[in-house]
């Protein structure tokens, strides 16, 4: 079956082409293991690197197993082409690095991934590159009157990290294309299975894909996926150079998560509303983040752009603040203390001590990242057993 008439789930099992080892007719695409191609003689090595003729010359300049991978990444954020990474930041750096000089302007949401906010800190001081937040709640509102004539990309997160706010994807990708600047889109907290950004309008999508996508906790690696006139050229002239390549191997473990990627996402989801409501019935929890709780400020984007269930990502604040919230997290027996996230098991971590502690206590505030915040990545795990977990942690608070 053509893979473009396939539902998006069957597309995770089977696309984008068919996997079995055209030599030994292995099942499953093998793992290419290895660093180097052998040419047949030295008119064809030249060949392979002038572009006469296609063949594989060097894993960093590509691998089949690392292709397969970008070419199913691709096709399930609607798109064309794909580059997979050692990591997200590897991602998110050589993105950055390849659309925007120095002396011109970024615009992005506020908050971001601590890593990324680091990030991009740096790219100001050593490259000169202006980066411009807006909170992401108010994102689309503000945006025109932020793009200057030297804005070159608009970086969005949604939902973000660790607030769970949401950008409203659509209204932001108009008001882009009328300007003539792309629109990535960090896709990490929903992946594809719930959210499609280039569907909505966006022009890139990033991923952390050590989190949902793999899922098991078990690789890092980031990718890029866009249309191919975009792709291509950070390829040609930044990935490959910069070399922040995906080892073969990962590859191969991150094309099996992507196999199951929509059934966890629907219990990843279940799991965390039953979750985000237990909490906001809890008398010692003074808010609930999630962006599947009608008390969520913009539930109703998060409706209209997330498909089939808003995530695993929970957030919350207790009355007793950040020493109340230290006790849940050194009192819960089945959640484990760790940061990272979309992993099969639960997680539990404090995000201004932990994954954000890049933010000043300004940025902090500026961002509404309070320094309360316990951050939950909910598992698939049996719902009860975590509730029962954090009812009986919360006695401590
Ligand atoms: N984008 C988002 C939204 C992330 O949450 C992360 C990592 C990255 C990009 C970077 O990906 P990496 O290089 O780690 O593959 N987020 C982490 C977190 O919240 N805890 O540990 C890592």
């Amino acid at each position: 079956m053509d893979p473009a008439h396939m539902r998006w789930d069957t597309k995770a099992v089977r696309g984008p082409r068919e996997e079995t080892d055209p030599t030994t007719l292995a099942h499953r695409f093998p793992i290419y293991q290895t660093s180097t191609f052998v040419f047949e003689n030295a008119r064809q090595g030249g060949q392979a690197f002038s572009g006469e003729v296609s063949h594989y010359i060097y894993t960093r300049l590509g691998n089949p197993t690392v292709e397969l991978l970008e070419q199913k990444l691709a096709q399930l954020e609607s798109t064309e082409a794909g580059i997979v990474f050692a990591s997200g930041m590897a991602a998110i750096a050589t993105t950055l690095l390849a659309l925007v000089k120095p002396g011109e302007r970024v615009v992005a949401s506020d908050p971001l991934y601590g890593g990324t906010f680091h990030f991009f800190h740096i790219a100001q001081e050593h490259f000169g590159i202006e980066v411009h937040y807006i909170k992401a709640s108010e994102f689309h509102e503000k945006l025109a009157e932020a793009l200057t004539p030297n804005t070159r990309l608009v970086y969005i997160e949604t939902p973000a990290n660790p607030t769970l706010d949401i950008v409203d994807i659509a209204e932001t990708a108009k008001i882009t294309r009328q300007a003539g600047i792309p629109l990535v889109v960090d896709n990490t907290f929903a992946s594809p299975a719930l959210q499609r950004p280039i569907e909505l309008g966006a022009d890139l999508v990033l991923h952390s894909l050590t989190k949902y996508i793999n899922g098991h906790g078990d690789v890092v690696g980031g990718a890029l996926v866009g249309p191919r006139d975009l792709i291509e050229p950070i390829r040609k002239d930044f990935h490959v150079h910069v070399g922040g390549i995906m080892a073969p191997l990962n590859a191969f473990l991150v094309l099996r998560g992507t196999k199951t990627l929509h059934l966890r996402m629907q219990r990843h989801s279940e799991n965390a509303l039953e979750v985000a409501r237990f909490l906001e019935g809890h008398p010692k929890v003074a808010r609930v983040f999630y962006p599947g709780l009608p008390s969520h400020p913009q539930h109703e984007v998060a409706k209209k752009q997330m498909k089939g269930g808003f995530s695993g990502m929970v957030s919350f604040i207790l009355k007793g603040g950040k020493e109340a919230g230290i006790q849940v997290m050194d009192h819960v027996k089945l959640w484990t203390l760790a940061v990272s996230l979309g992993d099969t098991d639960s997680l539990i971590e404090h995000p201004a001590s932990m994954t954000h502690s890049s933010y000043s206590p300004e940025e902090l505030a500026r961002a509404g990242i309070d320094p309360g915040l316990v951050r939950l990545s909910v598992g698939i795990e049996d719902v009860q057993d975590l509730i029962d977990d954090l009812d009986q942690a919360l006695k401590y608070a």
